[in-house]
């Protein structure tokens, strides 16, 4: 029966697309999560799956600025450089841009998306995605960057060890937004030969009625905190879908820790 083939077909593409589907994230990572003032680093911004380390083509973000402890803020979207990573099957496009701290304290870099269509969900994707580097002074990451819709710290979002508890406070259009939804997942630098089932991916809350996200962060590593809601409508082939809009920080977790010698420990 040649005539059944097409349907048969479809329904393969169907289950294909509904495991891709999951967990496509904004990945904001510099290559270390806390520097010294003078020293530069690079940060990189990827797109897929941060678990498995699947990694997609990148669309050019619309831009990517910094606010710096002093609250000065810079346009970095001109720094930008398009570059390729290693995908599944081929290379795939990302950005990467490198910065140098010229204050001590905690600088923000904000990076929005451009609106995408996720094909399988039939809705658009409005994301930001924020990252802190910690430069020495312990000031300025409790601030809010001024996103839409944004994650902003109760917890420090560095010198973590693995297993502790982190706290946000979800706003958006600087209301707390209570109950919604929070996926939280960790960064594989590498792709992991074997996989979890799905819900040891990604793990869920919601936030409560402050609009408050409590995770435990049980691994080092990046981890993402990724905020979502629904949020009006954008146009697609003439026809009208919803938008959701995400907002992720990405938080670091250590592992090994440097610990240096106290010289007169032990005297009296
Ligand atoms: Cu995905």
């Amino acid at each position: 029966m040649p005539q059944r083939l097409p349907s048969v077909l479809a329904l393969i593409t169907l289950v294909l697309c509904a495991s891709l589907s999951q967990a496509h994230y904004n990945m904001l990572l510099p290559q270390a999560a806390s520097v010294k003032r003078g020293q530069a680093v690079a940060v990189i911004y990827q797109w897929g799956h941060p678990y498995e380390h699947q990694l997609f083509d990148t669309p050019a973000p619309q831009s990517v600025r910094v606010v710096a402890p002093d609250g000065k803020k810079t346009d970095l979207t001109p720094t930008l450089e398009k570059i390729t990573r290693p995908g599944d099957q081929k290379k795939v496009t990302a950005y990467r841009f490198s910065f140098t701290p010229d204050q001590r304290g905690d600088y923000l870099f904000i990076l929005s998306a451009a609106p995408i269509w996720m094909e399988e969900d039939h809705e658009f994707y409005q994301d930001t995605v924020k990252v802190v580097l910690h430069v020495q002074a312990q000031q300025g990451w409790e601030k809010p960057a001024g996103q839409a819709m944004e994650l902003v710290p109760l917890t420090r979002p560095y010198g973590l060890r693995p297993g502790m508890v982190f706290q946000a406070q979800v706003f958006a259009e600087t209301k707390p937004l209570a109950g919604a939804l929070v996926e939280v997942e960790r960064y594989n630098p590498a792709a992991p030969k074997r996989l979890p089932p799905d819900e040891h991916i990604t793990r869920t809350a919601r936030t409560d009625p402050n609009g408050v996200v409590t995770a435990t962060l049980t691994e080092p590593g990046w981890w993402a905190l990724t905020a979502q809601r629904l949020n009006g409508q954008r146009e697609h082939l003439g026809k009208s879908f919803p938008v959701r809009q995400r907002s992720t920080l990405w938080v670091f977790v250590d592992g090994a820790i440097r610990f240096t010698t106290v010289k007169d420990a032990g005297k009296p």
